[in-house]
């Protein structure tokens, strides 16, 4: 029998019974950033991990998805499974045909697993820059992982810092694949949305072939989930910076829930007062269509004519 591991110290569960969210999401709406863990007998975790999580299966993400009104998946390998996509891919075949995935590879992948994944339905590899969670990999061996994908149509999902962008953005411009940028590269929400570092940001995303998840009120929020307003409005002070990605690239935002939400250490979201917060964020209904539908389909589901 196998030894299962200990969670890390402190860690957070997902949040068991999320509310019924008030914003009835669109007919099409895609979470294009989730997770599954394990479960850890079925899929054990990667030694070089730096956290053990809970168990998140694919089954209590299709629930949760049930119960939010979101119809198709995007799931992103999370660190804790390293370079092993076997619980991704099995969760992403699992969903038939209305999920996606993002993987973690090597630079010395071979072209049938590359293939396998695709076949499964995979269509980006994930480059994470954040040292409490991965140890750095060699720019060289990123763009050879690159060069390797961008002939299948595969995209870069980017997770990064804000304040690491000025050193990075000359690497991600020379990345010959469109890239994705997780939770808007994470700005320090404590400075003005108007001001030079998300300046910068957004101008690195004009500049070039970038999607943005406007992902994770919960995990860059200072003043917290309290809904100032007394009603379900969390996570006010991260607003402005998604407000003004939506309004200044309606064509290039996706939403995702980040369920399971790894590595929070101050508080869990319910899940429910995640999607009421998309109105906040893109207020008309157009925007809205775009940012749940019309966008992630064009990426992730292209030929369907959105
Ligand atoms: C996220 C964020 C985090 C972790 C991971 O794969 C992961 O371990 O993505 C984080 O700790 O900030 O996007 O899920």
């Amino acid at each position: 029998m196998t030894t299962l591991s200990p969670k890390t110290p402190g860690w957070l569960d997902w949040y068991a019974d999320p509310s019924r969210p008030a914003f009835a999401l669109p007919p099409g709406t895609v979470d294009t950033h989730c997770h599954v863990f394990g479960p850890q007998a079925a899929y054990p975790f990667a030694p070089e991990r730096k956290y053990t999580p809970c168990d998140a299966s694919r089954v209590q993400l299709f629930a949760l998805h049930g119960h939010l009104g979101v119809e198709r998946a995007v799931i992103v390998q999370a660190t804790c499974h390293g370079a092993d996509n076997t619980a991704m891919a099995d969760a992403v075949r699992a969903a038939g045909g209305r999920a996606r995935g993002v993987a973690t590879v090597r630079p010395d992948v071979t072209d049938a697993e590359l293939r396998r994944l695709h076949e499964a339905g995979v269509r980006g590899v994930r480059f994470n820059f954040l040292k409490r969670l991965v140890d750095a990999a060699p720019r060289d061996d990123l763009a050879a992982i690159a060069a390797r994908i961008a002939p299948l149509g595969w995209h870069v999902v980017l997770y990064f810092e804000g304040a690491d962008l000025p050193e990075l953005e000359t690497f991600f411009a020379s990345l010959p694949t469109p890239l994705v940028i997780d939770h808007m590269g994470r700005p320090d929400v404590t400075r003005p949305a108007s001001g030079p570092e998300f300046s910068r940001f957004l101008r690195f995303v004009d500049r070039n072939d970038v999607w943005v998840k406007v992902s994770c009120p919960e995990r860059l929020t200072v003043t917290g989930p309290a809904a100032l307003d007394g009603e379900r409005h969390a996570y006010t002070d991260v607003v402005p910076f998604s407000r003004r990605t939506v309004e200044e690239f309606p064509d290039r935002v996706l939403w995702g829930t980040d369920w399971p939400h790894p590595n929070l250490t101050g508080h869990m979201p319910d899940d429910g007062l995640l999607v009421d917060h998309i109105p906040l964020v893109a207020t008309t209904p157009e925007h809205q269509r775009k940012l749940l539908v019309a966008n992630p389909t064009r990426l992730y589901w292209p030929g369907e004519g959105v």
